[in-house]
């Protein structure tokens, strides 16, 4: 760890926000010198950085409260009772990894396949992420992870569209006329984008939220259009139905940068407004309407995240709705198009960072994480060692039911790297005490905005607590894997994150650390397709993907139903016949600070939305505790009777930690394994209950 040797009594560390945010906010933290130690004290955002502004929001203005939480774990960690439980007794470092890369040399002897990673953005730091980790699990010659979970359906079907993850600047959208806030609740978890929205409100921009419930975003818009979950597609085929009717096209923009227009006419055919509106359960006025605002108030941009896209036809809708920009011509201007992520613009240096030739030839099977209930029970070759660190799945993997079983195999050997003992933590043979952002050393790109960002240790770490790549390297140490490549320092990580070529050319790793954040090299003001240069095989934006063809999936988008609907499966619709959605709490974010006090008080205990006439039917009051169920499993919580979820949708927002819920389950109890059309993703807001009074 690389500290001033002699810190003035109080001094300010450029960091960054780790959490998987597309905020990605730049941090200073306050350090003061305390008997000799550095204690943080304060956290604030920066505000010289253009999209921070000077702001975090409620749940990292709490960081300190989460880094110094009496409930870190300070030490290694074995398991002494039942998978589970959650009994550990303290042991030291050597005999803890000792004991690790003895049973994980065990079962690599026999096929080090049966050893899985699994991770996610607990921190989206590149180097406490995946550099040291993924050359360790490289050179063990470990399966593979398909990391789904979250975003690969709309990430992927965005990319086979315009060939890349870009979108307006997240800063442009305060130059909007329109916005259309779709599947967002911008200001839960998109809070920067949302203050360049309320700017351009300010200014005259219509706002328009697309949301089957009435989120705080939503609340405040102009309009919101309540469609049903998973039936944005044909929303989307609607509104390209109503613009090609009207002859409201930009015509040179698409002769000049599509592909596949008539295909995607035909398609947009069967799309009219009047079926539509069957489909989404709203009203075709509300389709034709959205459909002239997004012909006539320019420049227009949709704001379009990821909550859309956890259903069956996930993928579908982010290319339906990906069209829609090109068809009008919004690309022209830097404050029109389509912003899901702009995670495609920095680039990592893969090769050099994650180290794949260490694989040496080997080409490991791949476990998808979204169906980790399933590959634990099935898997073959079984899974025998597990991995887990930057991630919570016995908390947020659907299916709970068969994850959790899954983890409590007597057979399977558990490590988990972590803060807190999470519900998966419980499980684990081993917990491994992880640093928290103040205490380690990181670099960051965004998929929400267009800076790289450093974060300097601040302090310490916390008792015996290591940054996750330094326990990968002294488990390489352990296993005996001597290459070079493993004894680099975090900081050496980090110089050689990103191509010296293309946006990321400029960063230099000692100037970011000095300055904190660094803008990308492009150009400002930022228009990525205003001239077309769609980075797809034809170099068009691609309304027909022949890549898709090739898979076997349909080139030209279409509205794909949801697995659990009245229309795809009207015998399980009739048993439990509401949509259960499940998206994020304002004050957590994900699983992570559900265990810090404050925010929990703010959230107050799991809750149901219904709304009246859904209750009214089950004979449920506001306040009743609920139990939500189907064939999977259930999970109770108390009722709040209000018109802000739609008719047939009940809205429990998550992720709960299951311990700290009264009867120690959550929403993923109900959730399915089953995949998205597109990039193998979770579809967690396709799913099916029925609610009773407890
Ligand atoms: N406070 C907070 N911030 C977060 C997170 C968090 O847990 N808490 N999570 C982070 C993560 S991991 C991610 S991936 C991002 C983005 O995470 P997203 O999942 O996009 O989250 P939101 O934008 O909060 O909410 C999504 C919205 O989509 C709505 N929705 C659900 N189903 C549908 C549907 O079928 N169609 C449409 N149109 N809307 C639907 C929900 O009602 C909700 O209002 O947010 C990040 N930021
Ligand atoms: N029902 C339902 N389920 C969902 C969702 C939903 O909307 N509804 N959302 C889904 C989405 S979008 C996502 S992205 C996933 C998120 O799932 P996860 O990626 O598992 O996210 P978290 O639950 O926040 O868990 C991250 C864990 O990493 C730990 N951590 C943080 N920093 C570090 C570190 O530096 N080192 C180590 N070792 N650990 C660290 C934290 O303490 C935390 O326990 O959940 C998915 N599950
Ligand atoms: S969670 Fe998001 S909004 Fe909050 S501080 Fe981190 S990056 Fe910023
Ligand atoms: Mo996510």
């Amino acid at each position: 760890m690389q500290l001033p040797a002699a810190a003035p009594a109080e001094h300010i560390v450029r960091a960054a926000c780790p959490h998987d945010c597309p905020d990605t906010c730049a941090m200073l933290v306050t350090v003061r010198e305390i008997d000799g130690r550095r204690v943080a004290v304060k956290v604030a955002g920066d505000p010289s950085h253009p999209t921070t502004h000077g702001v975090l929001c409620t749940k990292v203005s709490r960081y300190l409260e989460r880094t110094y939480h009496p409930d870190r774990i300070l030490h290694p960690l074995r398991r002494v009772g039942r998978k589970g439980v959650g009994r550990f007794v303290q042991v030291t470092w050597d005999e803890a990894l000792d004991d690790i890369a003895g049973r994980l040399e065990r079962i690599a002897a026999v096929d080090p396949q049966r050893i899985v990673p699994y991770s996610y953005a607990g921190t989206m730091g590149l180097v406490q992420g995946e550099a040291m980790a993924s050359r360790f699990f490289h050179k063990l010659g470990a399966s593979f992870l398909d990391r789904t979970i979250c975003a690969t359906a709309g990430g992927e079907a965005l990319t086979y569209t315009l060939g890349t993850r870009t979108g307006p600047a997240m800063e442009a959208f305060a130059d909007s006329r329109l916005i259309v806030l779709w599947g967002t609740n911008a200001i839960a978890s998109n809070l920067h984008l949302w203050s360049f929205a309320q700017q351009a409100k300010r200014r005259g921009a219509k706002l328009i939220a697309v949301d089957p419930y009435r989120s705080d975003t939503a609340e405040k818009c102009h309009q919101h259009i309540a469609l049903l979950p998973g039936t944005d597609g044909a929303l989307a085929l609607g509104i390209a139905h109503v613009l090609i009717r009207e002859g409201w096209l930009d015509r040179d923009y698409i002769d000049r940068y599509t592909l596949g227009f008539d295909a995607l006419a035909a398609r947009a055919e069967g799309f009219p407004p009047h079926d539509v509106a069957q489909i989404c359960g709203i009203s075709a006025s509300e389709v034709e309407q959205l459909a002239r605002d997004y012909w006539h108030i320019r420049p227009a941009a949709i704001r379009l995240n990821y909550g859309m896209q956890r259903v069956a036809g996930g993928g579908n809708a982010v290319r339906a709705v990906a069209c829609l920009p090109a068809l009008a011509g919004h690309w022209r201007d830097p404050a029109g198009g389509v912003l899901l992520s702009s995670s495609g613009v920095a680039e990592v240096d893969g090769d050099r960072l994650y180290r794949p030739g260490l694989l040496a030839g080997r080409s490991p099977r791949t476990v998808n994480m979204s169906t980790i209930g399933e590959a634990l029970a099935h898997a073959d070759p079984p899974i025998e060692a597990l991995i887990v660190y930057d991630s919570n799945p016995v908390a947020v993997a659907p299916d709970s039911r068969t994850v959790a079983a899954g983890f409590a195999r007597e057979d399977l050997f558990t490590v988990v790297l972590e803060h807190f003992r999470t519900d998966t933590a419980d499980y684990a043979d081993y917990v491994l005490p992880a640093t928290t952002q103040l205490e380690h050393l990181d670099v960051h790109k965004s998929y929400g905005h267009l800076y790289v960002l450093a974060n300097n240790p601040a302090i310490e770490p916390l008792g015996a607590a290591l940054p996750n790549a330094e326990i990968f390297r002294r488990l390489a140490a352990k296993m005996g894997f001597t290459d070079p490549c493993f004894a680099e320092t975090d900081d050496a990580l980090a110089a050689q994150a990103f191509r010296r070529s293309g946006t990321t050319a400029k960063v230099d790793w000692e100037q970011l650390k000095q300055a904190g954040w660094q803008r990308l090299d492009v150009p400002l003001p930022y228009a990525p397709f205003a001239q077309g240069g769609f980075p797809t095989p034809s170099g068009r934006c691609e309304f027909y993907s022949q890549a898709l063809a090739d898979l076997g999936v349909d080139p030209v988008p279409d509205y794909v139903p949801p697995n659990e609907g009245p229309t795809s499966n009207p015998r399980r619709a009739a048993r439990f016949p509401l949509a259960i959605i499940s998206p994020p709490a304002r004050n957590f974010l994900n699983s992570t600070f559900v265990n810090v006090t404050s925010l929990r008080d703010t959230e107050g205990e799991p809750t149901l939305q219904i709304h009246p006439r859904d209750a009214a039917l089950r004979g449920i009051a506001d306040g009743d505790h609920v139990r939500v169920f189907n064939d999977r499993g259930e999970f109770e919580l108390v009722a709040r009777v209000t018109d802000r979820a739609r008719a047939g949708v009940v809205v429990a927002l998550s992720i709960w930690w299951k311990k700290l819920a009264a009867d120690g389950r959550n929403a993923n109890e109900v959730t399915s394994q089953a995949l998205t059309d597109i990039g193998r993703a979770p579809t967690f807001y396709d799913c099916l209950v029925e609610v009773a009074v407890r």
